[in-house]
């Protein structure tokens, strides 16, 4: 205001009073906004040391309630990795739109976003993830509370990952026996490539729940030129401590001293939690979660692909076995 040249006092140049506007109208505002200077004399002294200031804004459009509907995907549909599918949607007084989308109702990530909401149709290249609760969400550019979810969940399906979350432990046994901590740098999480090729790792990421939500970095991001040949392992660690001397394929979370941060089990007094492996390019390649009550931890026991080594392989438990086959044989 002061730039402009306006002053709101008698005896101060610069405009020193307060003009409360939210970043929100801006997009209203009339210029010019005026300071009213009264005929009276000795304003000052016989009225006051500010004067009157009036901001003008039309809302024109603006006062009219803006709404968007999503059509497409609303439930119940599968959509494949790879192919296309016309997300649709309708809506009034909104100028554009943003898309976002959940593979687990918790986080939603972006989509697309910046669309002429007036087109009501995005076609969205399904991405290479698996969920059957996935849900879809449109929201107005510049009100997100003007928003509407997928109805129902859908799923996403793809071809068997040929890289995949093959084991992890969530509370290891205490360093020493009859101690009560976890020695937490004995967490892991095993990733196993299943062939027929190598695949290289540079910048995927392991995340919890947590670190995938957004709230802090990943929890590791594998090291540029990190490849992972066929038919072999890796293992994460949680701390330094627990990487056997001269181990191939085997690492420690590289943030910072953080580690893997796997939270105790819901049937432990804990919240739970979720292990993700993330491509590169931001897209889930695996994940598992025992943030679900009835997904139980136990001590010393890890999560367990069964039959051992097998992409669609359920979760069991077992004696951990990082860097090995569940016999304890090697990759
Ligand atoms: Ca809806
Ligand atoms: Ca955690
Ligand atoms: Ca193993």
């Amino acid at each position: 205001m002061s730039e402009s040249g306006a002053r709101s006092t008698v005896s101060n140049s610069q405009f020193i009073d307060h003009q409360l506007a939210t970043n929100e109208l801006a997009a209203y505002y009339v210029p010019p906004t005026e300071v009213i200077k009264p005929s009276i004399v000795s304003y000052k002294a016989t009225t006051s040391d500010h004067y009157p200031i009036f901001s003008r804004f039309n809302f024109g459009s603006a006062a009219q309630t803006r709404s968007v509907r999503l059509t497409a995907p609303n439930g119940g549909e599968t959509l494949q990795a790879g192919k296309t599918f016309s997300i649709t949607w309708t809506s009034s007084n909104v100028a554009q739109v943003d898309l976002t989308y959940t593979l687990d109702g918790t986080v939603w990530r972006s989509l697309a976003s910046g669309l002429a909401a007036s087109s009501g149709r995005y076609t969205w290249t399904v991405p290479s993830e698996s969920s059957t609760s996935a849900k879809v969400r449109v929201a107005d550019s510049s009100r997100t509370d003007v928003s509407d979810v997928s109805d129902g969940v859908f799923t996403l399906t793809r071809p068997v990952p040929q890289v995949f979350i093959n084991e992890y432990l969530p509370q290891p046994n205490p360093a020493v026996p009859g101690g009560t901590t976890p020695d937490y740098d004995q967490q892991f999480v095993e990733i196993y490539n299943a062939g027929p090729t190598s695949v290289d790792l540079s910048d995927w990421t392991i995340h919890d729940a947590k670190t995938y939500s957004g709230l802090e970095a990943a929890r590791h991001t594998f090291v540029p030129g990190t490849v992972l040949p066929a038919g072999k392992g890796y293992v994460v660690y949680s701390g330094a401590s627990a990487v056997p001397a001269g181990a191939q394929y085997a690492t420690y979370a590289n943030n910072n001293g953080y580690g893997l941060r796997l939270d105790r089990g819901i049937n432990q007094g804990g919240a739970g939690d979720a292990v993700y492996l993330v491509r590169a390019d931001g897209t889930v390649q695996d994940s598992h979660s025992y943030q679900v009550p009835g997904v139980d931890v136990y001590q010393g026991y890890s999560f367990n692909r069964s039959p051992d080594l097998s992409a669609t392989g359920n979760w069991s438990y077992t004696n951990p076995t990082p860097r090995t086959r569940t016999d304890g044989s090697p990759f």
